[in-house]
Formats: structure tokens, sequence, C-alpha cells
């Protein structure tokens, strides 16, 4: 049975846990020290053996980013923290963000000063204002105690870290939108490659990393690679957050072993709420594919979860039981999707817009047997030819709620509208 290893949640039932005396007591800025007794290239290399993966969704090896930077590139380097957290179901960073706030500003001063930068911006989503303000205490707190600004705790490494609100646009966490938005221009993605490690922001090498993998670097440089590769699996190393929520009777986050599955989740968090069996759930947020209760058992990790044919992404388990109505829940995620879409690329723009479109009379009992292929032709034109991955996301939870539930779908043609009485499921009645 795989326990919980909490870590950067260890403090979170401190009352205190968000200041700089209360991360203090837990030995918080002791890995900062060691790192600035170490050389930058060895932090990195620590990095990489740790094995730590990109915690934003897409798995990217960490420390191998950081290697990518150019070494005859005279321009400034920049490390730029992705805190832009808005993928459906996904609640990990802002948590994390509030109740630890200097494990990130530790993990933003050794990444910064292991890929050589003086200059660190933390994108936070505009919405989330009481996150950007203790982000902002926070800061001026390590600020006031010498461990980020000029000359950090005497080593001679300076550093300025910017806590910059985005304006609410979903697209925004996509990195190369980031980029633009944080220069000042209305954010949509760029053409990648060149990918940011070699020109990113004001076309300089930067780093783009998740609040999450951030602040896990102070853990790994304080406690070594080995204890970090201790936990998850392979090539899946160390822990992260699992976030339950929907239909299950204990929502929150769970810091796991890499490699947990939903079922054993599920036994911690008291399981699907009482009376009721689970329907399908999304192991990343609603970009991935949904899965039902034939993977329950599939352990969520990179390699696991890609051989079951979706990404781990966020690990945002949206937990939903059998009053749900998978194509009204379908139907909601396609309509943020459209309205998210930054109409740079015709499929995602149009194809999301005409999904909504077709879900909804699907709902309205005004659909037919052929709307199912129309959709599975709009998601082949989205998957692969969007821009960016949002389209991909858009197109994931469409095809697999058909490959797992076309008998309902087809139900709401049949039975001339939708057979759910939504009011029985909370979460979206
Ligand atoms: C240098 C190369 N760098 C790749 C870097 C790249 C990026 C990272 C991963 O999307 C996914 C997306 C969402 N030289 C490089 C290189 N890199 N090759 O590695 O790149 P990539 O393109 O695989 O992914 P991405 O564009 O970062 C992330 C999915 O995660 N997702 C998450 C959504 C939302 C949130 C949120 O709200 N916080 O994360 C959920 O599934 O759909 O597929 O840094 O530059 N040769
Ligand atoms: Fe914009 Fe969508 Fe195209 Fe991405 S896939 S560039 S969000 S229109």
């Amino acid at each position: 049975m795989t326990t919980l290893t909490p870590v950067l949640s260890a403090n979170w039932d401190r009352p205190d846990s968000f200041t700089l005396q209360g991360y203090r007591d837990g030995g918080g800025y002791e890995a900062l020290r060691t790192a600035l007794t170490m050389e930058p290239d060895t932090i990195v290399d620590l990095v990489k053996a740790s094995g730590l993966r990109g915690r934003g969704g897409a798995g990217f090896p960490t420390g191998m980013k950081w290697g990518f930077l150019p070494k005859d590139n005279p321009n400034p380097r920049y490390l730029v923290v992705n805190a832009d957290e808005s993928e459906p179901g996904t609640c990990k960073d802002v948590p994390l963000m509030l109740a630890n706030p200097h494990a990130l500003i530790e993990g933003v001063a050794i990444s910064a000063y292991a890929i050589r930068s003086s200059q660190a911006f933390i994108y936070v989503r505009g919405e989330v204002l009481h996150v950007i303000r203790r982000l902002k205490r926070a800061v001026e707190e390590a600020r006031e105690a010498n461990l980020i600004g000029p000359d950090v705790l005497g080593s001679g490494f300076d550093l300025d870290v910017v806590v910059h609100a985005g304006a609410g646009a979903y697209i925004c966490g996509e990195e190369t939108a980031l980029l633009d938005s944080l220069e000042g221009y209305r954010g949509q993605p760029r053409l990648k490659p060149p990918f940011p490690a070699v020109a990113g922001l004001y076309a300089s090498p930067t780093v783009v990393n998740n609040v999450e993998s951030i602040a896990s670097v102070p853990g790994i440089v304080g406690n070594g690679a080995e204890w970090f590769t201790s936990m998850g699996t392979e090539k899946s190393a160390g822990f992260g957050f699992f976030s339950l929520s929907g239909h299950v009777r204990r929502p929150g986050q769970y810091e796991a072993p890499l490699g947990i599955t939903l079922r054993e989740l599920l036994d911690m968090a008291g399981g699907v709420r009482e009376g009721h069996e689970l329907k399908f759930w999304t192991p990343g947020g609603s970009s991935t594919p949904i899965f039902t209760d034939e993977h329950l058992d599939t352990p969520l990790d990179f390699e696991s979860v890609g051989a079951a044919g979706s990404m781990l992404g966020t690990r945002a388990l949206q937990i939903f039981d059998e009053t749900t109505c998978v194509v009204r829940a379908v139907g909601r995620w396609i309509e943020f999707y459209a309205h998210e879409s930054c109409g740079k690329c015709t499929p995602c723009r149009e194809g999301n817009y005409w999904m909504v479109q077709v879900l909804d009379r699907l709902e309205r009992g005004e659909g037919t047997e052929a709307d199912l292929e129309k959709l599975l032709d709009i998601c082949d034109n989205l998957l692969g030819r969007s821009f960016c991955a949002l389209g991909d996301g858009a197109a994931s939870p469409v095809m697999s709620s058909i490959k797992y539930f076309r008998k309902e779908y087809i139900d709401h043609v049949t039975r001339g509208g939708c057979p759910f009485d939504h009011r029985k499921s909370t979460v979206w009645g």
C-alpha cells in the first residue's frame, strides 16, 4: 500500500506556514545556503540526477531543460515560473503558493543561481488576488532577510524577483503565450522551435518551469538526488500533488509518490460519495482523455498513464459518479476551450465553436447519430493540426468520451435529449 509523502505540504497545518519564520522553523532556506556553496553546474547535474520532471503537465526533465541554455549567448538569462494555473480541475499550485510561498521563493533562488540568472518572474493568474498578495509579501520578507536581492547571503549572487499578475487568459499558461504576455503583448503561442531555453523572454535564453517543479528543487538540494529517486518510479521519480475533486468524500490535495493509483487515493479520500459509484475521471485535468473504472489500478506516472493512452498532465483527478451525464460534462469543458481559444489557428478557433453547437444540440434532443461522426471528424482536424496544445487538449475528452460512452451519446438521440436529472449531480447541477 503506497503511503503519502508530505514534503511541500508538510507544514500546511501550521497557522503561520506562509510566513518566513514558519518556513524557517521547518528548515526552510537551509538548502539555499547549501546551494550557494556549490558550483551552479553541480546543481544542474544534481537536478538531472534526481530525475525531476516538469510538474506542469508535460513532464519534460527539468535538469535537461536547464542544460539547454546556450553557453555562448551574451544576453541575460531569465527564470520564469508558470503560476498561471487554469486547467479545469487543477488546483495544486494555488494552495501551495498560499500555504507555502517560501518553498517557491527558495526554489526560485536556487534555480536562478543554478542557471546563472539574476532576474526571475513569477507569472500568476490574475484572478487569484489573494495569492498574488501573499506571494508579494513573501518576496518582501525574503528580500528583507537578504534571501533574494543584491548579494544574497553575502555570496555575491544578485537576484531580483518580480511577481507579475496575468489578465485571466487560460492560453497564457502556454509557456510562449505567457512570455508574450509578460512582454506586454496579447498572449498567443509562438512557433517552437526556438524553445524558450534558446530564445524566450525578450528573445533571451529563458527557463520556464511550473510552480511545483521549482518548489521541489530545495528538497532535492537539501536531501540529495537519491532521496528524490527513492520515491516514485524509475522514470517518474519523486512525489507530487494529486488533486481530488468532484464526487469524492474527502476532496483535496494528496501529496504522494508518482505511480500511486486512483484506487489507493480513493481509499485515502474515503471513496466516491456515499451510495454512488465511479463513472469516469480525469487523470490530468480536462485536457487529458477521460478514464473509467478500468483504469483504477493504472499507476499514475508518466509512462503508465501514457501507455493507457493519456498524459499524466496536472494530476487533477476529477471524479464523476453515475449521476453525471458525460455529454454535458464534456460540453462544459468544450465551452471553456471555445471561450479560451486564442483564435490564432483555424482548427481550434472554429472546431471548438462547432463542437459546442453539436454537444448542445445533443443535450437539447435535436442531435442525430451523424453528430457523433461529426464530432470525431472535428477532433481529427484538431488533433495534431492545432498550433498549440490547447487544440489537442480539447479533442481529448470528446474522443475518449465517445470511445467509452458511445451508447450514452446515442441515448441522447434516441430518447430525444439528455436522460439525466442534473439536479442529482452536485458538480454539474
Ligand atoms: C528545449 C527542446 N526545451 C521541449 C520544453 C518546452 C516546455 C517543456 C515541455 O505543454 C502540457 C500540454 C497541456 N529544447 C525542448 C524543450 N522543451 N522540447 O519542455 O514541452 P511540451 O511542448 O511537451 O509541453 P507544454 O507546451 O509545456 C504542457 C498539458 O500539459 N496540461 C496542462 C495544462 C495546464 C496547466 C495549468 O493550468 N497549470 O499546466 C494538461 O494536460 O495540455 O499538453 O517547457 O519548452 N528540444
Ligand atoms: Fe490559439 Fe487554439 Fe491555435 Fe492554440 S490551438 S494557437 S489556443 S487557436
